[in-house]
């Protein structure tokens, strides 16, 4: 189905949503959705691009600290609001979470006229709105990281029908449910705002990728049918934890750096520290990304919900494997919204490698 609809080049994001929605019509809201994403993305760029312009209104703090106890940024807060008004007007959604919001939000409760949108809500969002914001400052790359899932539809509450006490209850439940495995994607996808504007998404069926034509203002497949190199001899991590890391991570990149790892190839380092220039970096010239447990960090420091899951999807879909060194990122279901995950992610072999080193480890 994804090869006849990239069987032809100089495809717009628009008209590859389009095309699979019409050779699989029950993914119909799916396109709407990414319409929405679409939009943000491009707006997120400008704002992005326009951020260190002295007339900007997106230069330095908010003032506000989030729930993870980081200073949220200008950009932070304004991206997270760009994000969540374009996917809540799709009318699509029923709960949303974000890194810059505490809990997840009832999306339908709060629509200006429920009457519009009743029973459409069919799908969960999840997002980092602007990962890596810090290095906004530096004209370094930063990204957007975005996860759907399905919505559970026997949550559609009927507030006529319960007293006050039910209603939060079954509210509480509903939005416990946006708590999905990565198994459950059924679509994630990534814009990273560097010297071109990427959009790179997967719908389960292999991972694409588009280059915005600021010309146009549209993207284009650019990379049809992604496929991230098998081996590789790039290792993508903050190695000033190195000697915190669990020993057979540890001992398994010593040797990559000494050439005496399976592939016997030597090593370089390339780390960004912004997850989406590093993974989108890994997508095409394969190597290691992560951020593993450390003795300071014993869950790393990425998210499971919106920043690992959807990424280890994307690579995952592109061939690649996502660990944690001891299980499959995508198998986890997240206790709470801002769970931490170590993660290992990219070429197959190379990740593999490290899978046996804390297998024979154990
Ligand atoms: P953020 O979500 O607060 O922006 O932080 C996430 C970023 C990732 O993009 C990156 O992989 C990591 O933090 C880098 O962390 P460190 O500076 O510790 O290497
Ligand atoms: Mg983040």
């Amino acid at each position: 189905v994804f090869d006849e609809v990239c069987d032809v080049t100089g495809i717009t994001l628009k008209r590859f949503m389009s095309e699979v929605v019409l050779l699989n019509p029950e993914l119909g809201e799916l396109g709407t959705l990414f319409g929405a994403i679409d939009t943000a993305c491009k707006a997120i760029s400008n704002l992005v691009k326009r951020s260190q312009l002295p007339s900007s209104e997106t230069l330095g703090y908010q003032g506000e600290v989030n729930i993870q106890g980081e200073d949220q940024k200008k950009l932070d807060v304004i991206t997270n609001d760009l994000l969540k008004r374009a996917l809540r007007f799709t009318g699509r959604l029923g709960v949303l979470a974000s890194e810059e919001e505490d809990e997840p939000l009832d999306l339908i409760s709060s629509l200006p006229n429920e009457a519009i949108f009743s029973d459409t809500e069919k799908y969960v969002c999840v997002f980092d709105p602007l990962d890596g914001s810090s290095n906004v400052d530096a004209g370094i790359p930063t990204g957007t990281i975005i996860g759907i899932y399905e919505h559970d539809e026997t949550c559609a509450i009927d507030f006529d029908d319960c007293t006050d006490d039910e209603c939060s209850e079954q509210e509480a439940q509903c939005l416990a449910n946006t708590l999905q495995a990565g198994n459950n994607l059924v679509a994630a996808a990534y814009c990273l705002y560097s010297s071109s504007t990427f959009l790179v998404l997967t719908l389960g069926a292999g991972t694409y990728g588009f280059t915005l034509d600021e010309n146009l203002g549209e993207f284009i497949l650019s990379h049809p049918a992604m496929k991230i190199p098998e081996t590789s001899s790039i290792i993508s991590m903050n190695e000033a934890n190195t000697f915190m890391w669990d020993q057979p991570l540890q001992d398994t990149v010593m040797k990559w750096k000494r050439g005496e790892g399976k592939s016997g190839n030597s090593f370089s380092s390339r780390y960004i520290g912004s997850m989406v220039g590093d993974v989108h970096r890994t997508l095409l010239y394969g190597g290691i990304f992560g951020y593993p447990s450390d003795t300071k960090n014993p869950n790393g420091k990425l998210r499971l919900l919106y920043e690992g899951a959807p990424m280890s999807f994307i690579v995952e879909q592109a061939g690649g494997l996502a660990t944690t060194g001891k299980q499959r990122v995508m198998e986890i279901t997240p206790d709470y919204v801002h769970q931490r995950v170590p993660i290992i992610l990219g070429s197959k072999n190379d990740v593999q490698e490290v899978i046996d080193a804390y297998e024979n480890a154990s």
